[in-house]
């Protein structure tokens, strides 16, 4: 199979914000290395027309998440600076069926490789940890997919919106840091970064590792987001979405 062609599927359905059928429905033999393959040849798609290659995210790193799309393992997807909202909007254009879900995301100022990577070290590469939102859209049909299907669709990344103050990454307890997600005034969901693989810092370690499989690593000044601390909330034009960090704030998103 033409995993090329797959990958122009996978990048034009993404950019038109339309659904298509799981991949693995028309080729059940598709593996977890070739659907991370066609991940990477459709961001190298959108970085040959201009875009440009941020981060990494963590995805299905928490139970929550897992449960909810019922995939139990962690994947990693790629953050492309078109994905970054400037602003607390959210558009819906381009998007199948939105998603938001509270993280946090560590910005590097050190590059991490290796397969043994240690906490200490993530902490030193560390320049902040910041609260975000992510948006996820699926781009298959009724946001059900294998492992293989939302890893080829890097990992249904779409957006992700962070907050302005950053925190030194030894500034809080981050497994400790408690959300409340509210969705038009009321509450929706409630976690602490240790629904995050115990502690948010493994799931840099374990993002860390994965990449070092492929002999791929971290740069200095990448975003990484490490995964939804509860289950994503579907949005619709006219929802407003807050998320409220135990003593680092609150994140609201409007969405139009
Ligand atoms: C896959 C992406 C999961 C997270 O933070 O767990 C993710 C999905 O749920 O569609 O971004
Ligand atoms: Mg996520």
């Amino acid at each position: 199979m033409d995993l090329e062609s797959l990958a122009r599927r996978v990048s034009e359905h993404q950019r038109k914000g339309l659904a298509m059928k799981k991949l693995t429905l028309e080729y059940p033999e598709l593996t977890v290395e070739q659907a991370y393959r066609i991940q990477a040849l459709s961001v190298e798609r959108s970085v040959a027309e201009g875009d440009r290659f941020v981060g990494w995210k963590m995805g299905l790193t928490s139970r929550a998440k897992q449960v909810s799309v019922g995939v139990d393992e962690p994947i990693y997807g790629r953050l492309l600076a078109s994905m970054e909202l400037r602003e607390s909007l959210l558009s819906v254009g381009g998007l199948v069926h939105p998603r938001v879900e509270p993280e946090l995301a560590f910005v590097l100022k050190e590059g991490l490789h290796g397969e043994s990577v240690t906490p200490r070290e993530v902490w030193r590469a560390t320049e902040c940890v910041v609260p975000a939102l992510e948006v996820i859209d699926s781009r298959y049909e009724n946001f059900s997919f294998t492992l293989v299907d939302v890893v080829a669709d890097n990992a249904s990344s779409a957006r992700f919106y962070l907050g302005e103050q950053g925190f030194s990454p030894y500034g809080a307890r981050w497994d400790e840091v408690g959300v409340v997600m509210r969705k038009n005034g009321e509450v929706v969901q409630t976690g602490a970064g240790a629904a995050v693989l115990g502690h948010p810092v493994r799931s840099v370690m374990m993002l860390t590792r994965m990449l070092a499989r492929e002999g791929l690593g971290l740069e200095p000044g990448m975003v990484v987001l490490t995964g939804g601390i509860t289950e994503a909330v579907p949005v619709q034009p006219g929802d407003a979405v807050e998320v409220s960090y135990e003593g680092l704030g609150s994140l609201e998103l409007r969405v139009g």
